[in-house]
Order: structure tokens, then C-alpha cells, then sequence
């Protein structure tokens, strides 16, 4: 039997929350798998000690518009100053051991009945055709795909026509959206609201609050 599913909102270096949340799950690694919906990094005060208890616990991830942001600037050989170039600064040496890891990593994993993937789907593409920039953005959308974060349109989920549940993240804005076929996890903790998890198949919904308010709104 496969194990159960923890999965994780997005933490973005929040990893004094995730630690609290994982003791709130009661999180012990040979009964249950950890999943990260992406954007692990970027924005809080540790992302390296997220993604160290990410590989500590074995977990498996997809990768978000965070972590592709970080994987371009890092083969370009340049961050651009701000809070990514703080990130790499962090892992100083260790820089490349966590390109080396984020590389491995896919856009979607998959079980029975389930889907996980950072911001959504296309509305008509198969998964394995949409491309990551839409897999790791995408909140809406609108005019054909012209735009795919404008308020006035659809949000991706109102197009979703399969039977397998997608659990989502990305939407900080829009917080924990629970529908019988979607679920974004997205509480918002590092802009000092919830960090949340889904335990799968039970549906179980699991949060913690920030401990701080790491970025002010707006949301992004
Ligand atoms: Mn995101």
C-alpha cells in the first residue's frame, strides 16, 4: 500500500512554521511521505533550512515560479540583488548542491485520484504539452492565455474538468481554497497568515500560524 501524503502549502523559507506544523501533523517519515507544492524558497528568513529538512525527511516537491526564478539566475551566474541574491548568499558554498538538487526536481507528481503541481493547469493542454511557465503561474485565465493573473478573468480551476483532485499552491491572494476537485494550499505564512497541509487520501486539513509577518502585502 502507498504511503500517505503530507503536503505543503508554500513555505518560502518559512522553516521555524514548517517545523511546527510537521510536529502539529505528528509528521513521522517511514509512515507518511512529505510533499512540498513549490515555492519552498525566496521571501522568508531560512530557505536553505527548508530545503535541508525537504531532503532530511526525503520529501518529494514540485517546483514553483520560486525555484525556476532560482534555477535561471543561477545559470546565468548572476542573481539579481534582492531577495533570491539573499537566498544564494546564504548557502554560500553550497550553492551548487541545491541547483544540483532543485534540477532533479518535476513539475507535477502524480497518484491515484491525485495531482499535484504549483499553480495549475491549462485549461485544454495535457499536462505532459503545457509548458512549466504556465504549470508554475498560472492563477487565471483570460483572452486564449494572453494573461493568466488578471482579476477580471476565470481563475485556471473553473476550466477543470478532470477526476483527479489537483492540490495547488501560488495563490497567497486567494488563501486555502478547498473544492471537491482543487485545493490550494497557499495560507500565506510569510506574509504572517497560515502555513497549511493536506494529509491525502483523508482530506485532512492541517495549519499553523506565522510566527512573524516576514513580507508586507501585497500578496504576490
Ligand atoms: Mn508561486
Amino acid at each position: 500500500m502507498q504511503k500517505d501524503w503530507l503536503i505543503v502549502g508554500d513555505v518560502h523559507g518559512c522553516r521555524a512554521e514548517l517545523d511546527a506544523l510537521l510536529a502539529k501533523a505528528e509528521f513521522r517519515p517511514e509512515q507518511t511521505e512529505l510533499i512540498f507544492v513549490g515555492d519552498l524558497i525566496n521571501k522568508g528568513p531560512d530557505s536553505e533550512g527548508v530545503l535541508e529538512r525537504a531532503v532530511a525527511y526525503n520529501a518529494r516537491m514540485v517546483l514553483g515560479n520560486h525555484e525556476t526564478n532560482f534555477l535561471e539566475q543561477a545559470r546565468a551566474g548572476t542573481f539579481r540583488p534582492g531577495s533570491m541574491s539573499r537566498v544564494a548568499e546564504q548557502m554560500g558554498p553550497r550553492l551548487g548542491k541545491w541547483v544540483d538538487y532543485l534540477e532533479r526536481q518535476p513539475f507535477w507528481l502524480i497518484r491515484p485520484q491525485l495531482l499535484v503541481v504549483h499553480a495549475g493547469l491549462h485549461p485544454s493542454l495535457a499536462l505532459e504539452d503545457t509548458p512549466p511557465r504556465i504549470l508554475t503561474r498560472i492563477r487565471t485565465w483570460g483572452e486564449n492565455g494572453l494573461f493568466m493573473d488578471r482579476e477580471q478573468d476565470p481563475p485556471w480551476y473553473h476550466f477543470y474538468q478532470g477526476d483527479a483532485t489537483v492540490v495547488y499552491g501560488h495563490w497567497a491572494r486567494a488563501g486555502l481554497v478547498m473544492r471537491e476537485r482543487t485545493i490550494g494550499l497557499d495560507s500565506g505564512c510569510v506574509y504572517g497568515f497560515q502555513l497549511s497541509a493536506l494529509r491525502w487520501p483523508q482530506r485532512e486539513l492541517i495549519q499553523v500560524n506565522a510566527f512573524e509577518t516576514y513580507v508586507q502585502v501585497p500578496l504576490d
